[in-house]
């Protein structure tokens, strides 16, 4: 016998998240939570309030696990056979990850194992970046000022359509030789190469999404016409469009988030596609909660990832997070937890007290 239940949690952030595509003041997401064997597995699925980032938000998300993946779990299958059975319903990535970690989480925790352990070959730690949301050019040079202060190894700036090439000239000439990378959101189009170009002098480490959410082609063009080298986040939303993504040419470099890709099993087969093909790839966020970075930072653990990613510690997000022991981040690394599982302890009184509602699915 087993039990899933799914709380809708908000917990405002400490300071707003402003990207091409909208600002974040809270991350707003279900945590799932599955009991059974007397163990407790939790995992928190990446869709947030809105559909802007990909077409899945938490309402499509609670509507697919509620009424189509929970039964799936409650017999336990492995997070394999679980995909495997899941793959009837089309899409839904978000989803269907939410859930396939969850099962990570579980047998992990019914093995005794720490996460990372689970996933294979791993360093013992993550290399850590940062994210910076879209601010006031002078606020971004200081912002940027302080995350290097604090020892992140990379620093990436989020852009906007028209005001890219002002952010980053002033990051670039305040810090000449920083790895730095900025992140469009899929806000250009195939029109906007000479706004694109403009930004090969700066010696970026990468552009991240710079077209549509979907497309792989005209990145593959676009790749050919810009000398800075192209990292795709939204674009590659399985195996498959990994696999075709090195195949057309539209990548150098990869953002994993398993959310997006279905989970922790696709994540690790894209990562070993990525490499096979030389391209670099990194383990980026969602701004999650304590439970949802617990499992990026076990992936970003992983041997064959080899950039530093966006998963900060818990503190840059928020005042005071779901779980007792938030991760710390010393010289731009930060350690998985050892603990069996995720190894996160639930602060269950405080994930109760930011709960807006709860479901048994
Ligand atoms: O594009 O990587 C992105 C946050 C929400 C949606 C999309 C993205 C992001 C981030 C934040 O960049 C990364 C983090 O600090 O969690
Ligand atoms: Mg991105």
């Amino acid at each position: 016998m087993s039990t899933l239940t799914i709380n809708l949690v908000r917990l405002p952030l400490l300071s707003r998240f402003k990207t091409s595509f909208g600002t974040e003041t809270q991350r707003c997401g279900l945590i799932l939570r599955l009991r059974g064997d007397g163990i407790a597995a939790y995992s928190e699925c990446v869709a947030s309030s809105n559909p802007y980032y990909s077409y899945e938000d938490n309402d499509t998300a609670l509507h697919i696990i509620r009424d189509h993946l929970g039964k799936v779990a409650r017999g336990l299958p492995s997070p394999g056979e679980f995909l495997e059975r899941a793959s009837t319903v089309k899409g839904h990535n978000m989803a269907k990850a939410a859930v396939e970690m969850l099962l990570w989480d579980f047998h992990s925790k019914r093995k005794m194992k720490p996460l990372h352990r689970m996933l294979g070959e791993s360093k013992g730690h993550a290399d850590v970046g940062i994210s910076l949301g879209i601010d006031r050019t002078g606020l971004m040079v200081k912002r940027v000022g302080e995350a290097l202060k604090r020892g992140y190894k990379r620093i990436k700036v989020k852009i906007e359509k028209g005001k890219e090439y002002d952010i980053v000239r002033a990051v670039r000439a305040s810090f000449p030789e920083i790895p730095l990378s900025a992140d469009a959101n899929a806000c250009y189009s195939v029109r906007d190469v000479h706004l694109l170009r403009r930004l090969d002098r700066f010696n970026l480490l990468y552009l991240e999404q710079p077209l549509d959410h979907d497309d792989l082609i005209y990145h593959a063009r676009l790749r050919k016409e810009i000398s800075t080298p192209i990292c795709l986040d939204e674009s590659i939303s399985s195996v498959d469009k990994a696999l075709k993504a090195f195949e057309v040419g539209a990548a150098d470099v990869v953002n994993i988030k398993p959310g997006r890709i279905g989970g922790l099993t696709n994540s690790l087969e894209v990562i070993r596609i990525v490499r096979k093909n030389k391209g670099h790839v990194w383990i980026g966020g969602m701004l999650e909660t304590g439970i949802g970075r617990s499992f990026n930072i076990a992936l970003a653990s992983h041997r064959l990832v080899d950039y530093a990613g966006d998963t900060s510690p818990n503190e840059k997000y928020f005042e005071r997070d779901i779980v007792k022991n938030p991760f710390v981040m010393d010289s731009g690394i930060i350690r998985p937890n050892t603990g069996p599982g995720i190894g996160s302890e639930i602060d269950e009184r405080f994930l109760e007290k930011m709960t807006i509602r709860s479901w048994a699915a």
